[in-house]
């Protein structure tokens, strides 16, 4: 007796479902332009190639990413803007390269968390409040971890004072070297090795890997240890994009990130690669004593957050609290 109302009920509701899923099942295949600030043959660029195929292979009807290029495509410092403008969709970057867009752009150097901890411990969501409304970028996730940054130099020095020498740097390293009495002086990667080679610099910042991306061990005599910070390069999405993918394809994007987050671990082999790369390639180690090391170090990290302080009081404290152990 009930059961053509029961046939009835299930065929509405049946319609009903039909009617809710139309718009997923009809959704486009979107495809997102990527370019790079750092060069094509870097490990960065090799690690977002790699997160890409796995993507494209998976996303096939949803979701594409299409890696344009690097530092040919677009000048490095000019990625962060073009992302904000729509220019392009994706931007693979580290903060130094778009603080001309927002400062704080560059705190993400000074993390001492893994990003696992930044995710669970709500860094990264007030990473993404501030960059939302600040940038209008997506911060999406973070390519390189537990790599430290280095002074490279090309003169000697036996204490951490550096006046009358001119280094080349980023925001990465500027108020810490100029701390110690350098004259800095700004450049792309892509300048650094005719710097070096004019003797328009005596020295440069870099981490510990990739030197030998573009030959400036040619043009290297010494490196100062300890590192200091954490080398961050990261992908930063339009955010107005990202809003308009749907909720499938926003979770596709991250699931890579994620995944391609939980493979950061592989950057301490590679750093122990280019370590020993570096002493066959003659590259001298200056070191201090144990306190003045600890100093070196804690100085970094001062002199960074006293800076942030200043340009963001509004945020400076609470990402500190968040990304400090
Ligand atoms: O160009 C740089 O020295 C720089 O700021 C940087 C940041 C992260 C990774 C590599 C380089």
């Amino acid at each position: 007796m009930f059961r053509p109302k029961l046939k009835l009920a299930l065929a509405t509701f049946a319609a009903a479902c039909a009617a809710a899923f139309a718009p997923l099942a009809a959704a486009q295949e979107v495809t997102l332009k990527v370019v790079s600030a750092f060069a094509e043959n870097t490990e960065y660029v090799k690690k977002l190639e790699g997160m890409i195929r796995k993507l494209n292979a998976e996303g096939k009807g949803q979701l594409q990413l299409n890696f344009i290029g690097g530092p040919k495509a677009m000048p490095p410092f000019e990625v962060g803007k073009a992302v904000q403008a729509g220019v392009i969709d994706i931007g693979m970057a580290t903060g130094a390269f778009y603080t001309n867009i927002m400062p704080e752009a560059d705190a993400l150097k000074l993390t001492q968390l893994s990003m696992q901890e930044l995710r669970r411990n709500g860094a990264i969501d007030l990473v993404n409040r501030i960059w939302n409304e600040k940038a209008g970028l997506q911060y999406i996730g973070r390519v390189i971890e537990y790599t430290p940054f280095h002074l490279y130099l090309n003169k000697k020095i036996d204490k951490p004072d550096l006046t009358g020498l001119k280094i080349r740097v980023t925001p990465v390293y500027r108020d810490f070297f100029a701390a110690m009495g350098a004259t800095v002086i700004t450049t792309p990667p892509g300048e650094v090795y005719t710097a070096l080679e004019r003797g328009v610099v005596d020295g440069y910042g870099w981490p510990i890997q990739g030197i030998f991306d573009a030959n400036w061990q040619e043009k290297t005599k010494f490196r100062v240890d300890p590192g200091f910070y954490s080398a961050e390069v990261s992908l930063i999405m339009n955010l107005g994009k990202w809003k308009s993918m749907t909720q499938a394809q926003r979770d596709l994007l991250m699931r890579h990130m994620i995944a391609a987050e939980a493979e950061n671990e592989t950057w301490k082999v590679l750093n122990d690669t280019d370590t020993k790369r570096q002493a066959q390639a003659g590259i001298q180690v200056i070191t201090f004593d144990a306190a003045t090391s600890k100093q070196y170090v804690d100085k970094a990290y001062a002199v960074a957050w006293d800076s942030f302080n200043k340009v963001s009081p509004q945020h400076a404290p609470q990402m500190r609290k968040l990304f400090s152990k």
